[in-house]
């Protein structure tokens, strides 16, 4: 599925992360950056251990909620990793919604500084963190659409979702985003 935003586009793609040929890929990690099951569990499995070697160097007090910090990307297929620590998900009354979009911006703020022309997201904290995955959904995508229309960049923000029920919330969330 493939949404036009002017010159820049969303894809949302059902599949693995670490597959994606794009200039950046999205971890969803935790605040100490020390790897984990999931996404993270993927990346370092997949991009070798320098990943996690940058990442304690460069950011030894790791990442807040909402925040991302980036490293290289070992052997995946992009040239940066940026991690990002989704919020736990409590509720939804202790600010989870403000701080996934934040994780969000974090992210494509990041692309753009380091000039990535494409970035790959997972359903950031629907998994170990138990985000509802309609309301994620909704807040990624209109995160994003946000992002793209004022800044016009990255030229492509890619969704890979990995099971048919997060693909489904996301083409529902496209729907009900796009006018
Ligand atoms: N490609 C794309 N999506 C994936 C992949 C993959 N290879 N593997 C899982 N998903 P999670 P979180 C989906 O748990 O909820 C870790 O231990 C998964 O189905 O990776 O932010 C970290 O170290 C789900 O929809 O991230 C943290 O401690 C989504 O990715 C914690 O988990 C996110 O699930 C972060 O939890």
């Amino acid at each position: 599925m493939i949404v036009k935003l002017g010159l820049c586009r969303m894809e949302f793609i059902q599949g693995d992360i670490t597959q994606q040929h794009v200039d950046a890929i999205v971890n969803a990690a935790n605040s100490q950056l020390a790897g984990g099951s999931g996404v993270d569990g993927a990346i370092h499995r997949v991009g070798g251990p320098a990943i996690m070697q940058e990442a304690q160097q460069k950011y030894p007090e790791g990442c807040a909620v909402g925040k991302a910090v980036a490293s290289g990307a070992g052997n995946l297929p992009a040239k940066h990793v940026f991690h990002t620590v989704g919020p736990i998900w409590k509720g939804g009354r202790q600010s989870e919604p403000e701080l996934l979009a934040s994780a969000c911006r974090a992210c494509l703020n990041l692309a753009v500084q380091h000039h990535c022309e494409s970035i790959a997201f997972p359903a950031i904290s629907t998994g170990a963190y138990g985000y509802p995955i309609d309301l994620a959904a909704n807040n990624l995508v209109k995160t994003t659409m946000d992002f793209v229309r004022w800044h016009q960049k990255p030229q492509l923000v890619r969704f890979v979702l990995f099971d048919a029920g997060a693909f489904g919330a996301f083409a529902r969330a496209v729907e009900e985003v796009v006018p």
